[in-house]
């Protein structure tokens, strides 16, 4: 029996579960988190999401049926339809906030595997790969010389839910990043890598284990106003 409402099996460097994590920090949701290690996945999560990937959020409802979301961008939607106290889903911005999240997944998702694995992909050099997902990069930097967040100056859907990614690539090679000529896309990241929010997504858990005391995520809600 759980006494909780929401439970999240989530892994702490994957960009899907960063981005709903992130929904639910902006949502002021708690949730049960469950960490769990790729290579050994709880049977409990399997049971409720066969395809095996993390981020699953699980809603108990006593009076409509139980759920399972099961994919990252679906979660932080759902999150921020319960509560979105700072208006990260203004509807003015959803269609291109949409648009964005799409075309980060889709496209640049693509270039930034075979950018961070080059060595399993032999078809182009690393740096071929790492001018492929530049594309979106510079997308990203032209939205950004017109506002401080990427559809205006507040934050959006758009800016949690493709952020994670672009840490990724940044992190591939930080000195190749920081050189490039994109310093609002570098402003932008570094602004999300101190952000109280972020820094709270990122705090370890321990992967979970049957048996195991219920985890709360987050600990404690930020106020940020
Ligand atoms: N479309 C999914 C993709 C999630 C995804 O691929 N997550 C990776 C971790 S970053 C995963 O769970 N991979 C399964 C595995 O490596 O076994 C979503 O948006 O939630």
């Amino acid at each position: 029996m759980t006494s909780s409402l929401y439970r999240l099996y989530s892994f702490r460097r994957c960009p899907y579960a960063m981005r709903a994590r992130l929904g639910l920090l902006f949502a002021e949701l708690q949730v049960e988190l469950r960490e769990i290690v790729l290579k050994n996945k709880p049977t409990q999560m399997l049971a409720i999401s066969p395809k095996g990937t993390v981020p699953v959020l699980q809603v108990f409802d006593a009076i409509v049926d139980d759920a399972v979301i099961e994919e990252s961008r679906e979660i932080m939607m759902w999150a921020l339809e319960q509560q979105d106290p700072q208006g990260l889903l203004d509807t003015k911005f959803l269609h291109q906030a949409n648009a964005l999240i799409k075309q980060n997944d889709n496209e640049f998702k693509h270039w930034l595997d075979r950018y961070k694995y080059a060595d399993r992909h032999l078809e182009m050099t690393q740096t071929e790969y790492r001018q492929r997902g530049e594309v979106f990069l510079q997308v990203l930097e032209k939205l950004l010389a017109k506002n401080k967040y990427l559809l205006s100056d507040s934050i959006s859907v758009a800016d949690i839910g493709i952020m994670p990614f672009v840490r990724q690539f940044a992190h591939v090679d930080r000195d190749v990043f920081y050189s490039l000529p994109y310093p609002n896309l570098q402003q932008w990241l570094q602004h999300w890598l101190e952000h109280p929010l972020f820094l709270q997504a990122m705090i370890k858990f321990k992967p979970w284990q049957e048996g195991d005391d219920v985890m709360v995520f987050p600990a404690s809600l930020i106020d940020l106003n």
